[in-house]
């Protein structure tokens, strides 16, 4: 039996170590010692992609506490968060959102920069540039939108700049970066129009959505 230090850190050391060319379901390591699964994109954009974030059949509820947040949920063969233990792990990284319409049409945007702090900062969140074809909804000029320097807020941890009211449990639950509150959203309630301003401009409301993956790659 191999012992977790065999594991690898991350999808790009399987893609460029182990030569894996197909994406799927993985076994890397957690920062404790343990072996987490997790799904790689070995084909997008030179492959070797660990996929925090996965939804696209509605199956997993996102509305939940900061445990559940902090630990990883779901399922990496349907929908999952990874926790943000792991992300914080990964991170100091290129970040990838994927976007599917419901209509089929995949739009992106690249983050140069990707690194979410340890817990006992707050999960505190640094992004850097974007490029893509989504367009930059995580650091749009407007102030109330911007998630950089943003701390991680669940309906039970509220660490947004709303001063009257918990982002997570107004947008429908679902943990994130909050500001006040958010101009993107990748946790919202799925396929419904509860699930407001997505990715906004270009996605409004859920129901406009498919599927959404956000993936790191290591720099
Ligand atoms: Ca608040």
């Amino acid at each position: 039996m191999k012992s977790s230090g065999d594991l690898a850190a991350d999808c790009l050391e399987l893609y460029s170590d182990a030569c894996y060319r197909t994406s799927g379901i993985f076994t890397i390591r957690s920062k404790d010692g343990g072996a987490r699964q997790v799904y790689c994109d070995m084909e997008t954009d030179g492959g070797g992609w660990t996929v925090i974030l996965k939804r696209g059949d509605g199956s997993v509820n996102f509305s939940r506490n900061w445990e559940d947040y902090k630990n990883g949920f779901g399922n990496p063969s349907t929908e999952y968060w990874i926790g943000n233990e792991m992300i914080h792990n990964l991170s100091a990284s290129f970040l990838y959102v994927m976007i599917t319409h419901a209509n089929g049409s995949v739009f992106y945007e690249i983050y140069d920069h990707f690194y979410v702090s340890s817990e006992a900062t707050g999960y505190k969140l640094y992004i850097g540039d974007a490029t893509g074809t989504l367009g930059n909804a995580m650091t749009p000029p407007s102030s109330l939108a911007q998630v950089h320097s943003m701390g991680f807020s669940t309906m039970d941890r509220d660490q947004d700049q709303n001063s009257s009211a918990n982002c997570a449990t107004l947008s429908g639950g679902g943990g994130w970066w909050y500001n006040n509150c958010h101009q993107a959203l990748l946790t919202g309630p799925y396929a419904t129009t509860e699930w407001i301003r997505p990715w906004s401009p270009m996605f409004d409301d859920g129901t406009q959505i498919k599927a959404v993956k956000m993936m790191l790659k290591r720099k």
